[in-house]
């Protein structure tokens, strides 16, 4: 495969973080799959995630050090945290493979179109990684996912976490049917394949109305308001979360709605979140992840570009969530500075 010559962030073909572009049944074994997904027919109010894809790979060129003009390649770079220092592989473990071709106003052929795709990425044996896209993206993203994995194990089962500030589990949405942003974690907790589903970041509404109460208790399923995580923790509560997800199943889909984090930091989305989870506290809840074997599946959903205030900021927040899930995938990474050399600068 061709490299791209070095550019800087405003100049060149954009592919997310620089990476190849190739199709989706070209990812190679072990790698991940990026698949943009510009839907946006289904939302209540706001619309405009469509335009998302487009602006995360945008926004991500800037933090392309992988491909990019920021570091060496060969010296790589030091996680002054840990003192490992990471290096782009001699073959690269990225790859881009484009958007999902949507038609337009017809969800059970979006739903196809989104689901053909995850599933051939899938079937690679690689990782997909969505870029959405409005909420709606994880259900139909979750069957592609669900059906690649079953062509190796026909039992597949896969647990779901979902990081958002909202349930999005009505079984249908006013005026807007059953396959909505709205309703689409309740479409996954119908699947046969589906374990465990847990929320983590609830804020939106301090509600839930009490079929929806009965569902979650019936299945196990729990959540985390962002009142019991600043009381508990972030490491405590988002890693209780990950376990319950990753219990008796074969693999974890994680998928993070933009308006986890408040307002303030992400004004580009559909449902603006307030007295919110704030970077930091978000930051420090995926860099968990990675942790997780489990975790063969992610996405980011609802970025909303023409509301991205303040110079895009909403956009470089997805991007970074993005590349702090896949970093350790896509980068070789080697322990090697003590943290006694490391306090010799970083106090
Ligand atoms: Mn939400």
């Amino acid at each position: 495969m061709p490299q791209l010559d070095l550019v800087h962030h405003y100049s060149g073909p954009i592919t997310f973080y620089r990476a190849p572009a190739c199709a989706p049944e070209e990812v190679p074994k072990g790698g991940v799959g990026i698949v943009g997904i510009p839907l946006d027919s289904w939302t209540l109010g706001r619309n405009g995630q469509r335009m998302g894809p487009r602006a995360i790979r945008e926004s991500s060129l800037y933090l392309a050090a992988y491909y990019g003009l920021q570091v060496p390649l060969d010296e790589g770079y030091i996680n002054v945290a840990d003192g490992s220092v990471s290096r782009v592989p001699a073959e690269p473990r990225l790859f881009d493979t484009g958007d999902v071709r949507l038609h337009q106003g017809d969800a059970e052929a979006q739903t196809r179109a989104i689901a053909d795709h995850v599933r051939k990425v899938t079937e690679q044996g690689a990782m997909p990684v969505m870029l959405g896209g409005d909420h709606y993206i994880p259900y139909p993203s979750l069957l592609g996912f669900i059906e690649g994995m079953q062509q190796v194990k026909e039992d597949f089962k896969v647990g779901f976490l979902n990081l958002d500030g909202h349930f999005d589990l009505w079984d249908e949405f006013r005026d807007m049917g059953r396959y909505n942003h709205g309703t689409f974690a309740r479409r996954i907790s119908e699947h046969p394949a589906v374990g465990k589903m847990a929320w983590w970041g609830l804020n939106g509404t301090h509600i839930i109305e009490p079929q929806q109460f009965d569902l979650c208790r019936e299945k196990g399923y729990v959540g985390y308001t962002v009142d019991s995580i600043r009381r508990r923790g972030v490491q405590e509560t988002i890693r209780e979360a990950l376990d319950i997800v990753s219990e008796g199943v074969d693999a974890v889909y994680v998928t993070f709605d933009i308006d986890t984090v408040d307002g303030a930091y992400a004004p580009g989305t559909h449902s603006i979140v307030v007295d919110g989870l704030t970077a930091h506290e978000v930051f420090e809840a995926v860099s968990v992840i990675p942790e997780y074997e489990s975790v063969q599946a992610f996405d980011v959903a609802e970025m909303l570009p023409q509301y991205d205030v303040g110079g895009g900021r909403t956009a470089r927040f997805s991007a970074h969530v993005i590349l702090s899930v896949i970093g350790d995938r896509i980068l070789d990474s080697s322990p090697t500075y003590s943290q006694e050399e490391l306090a010799q600068v970083f106090r």
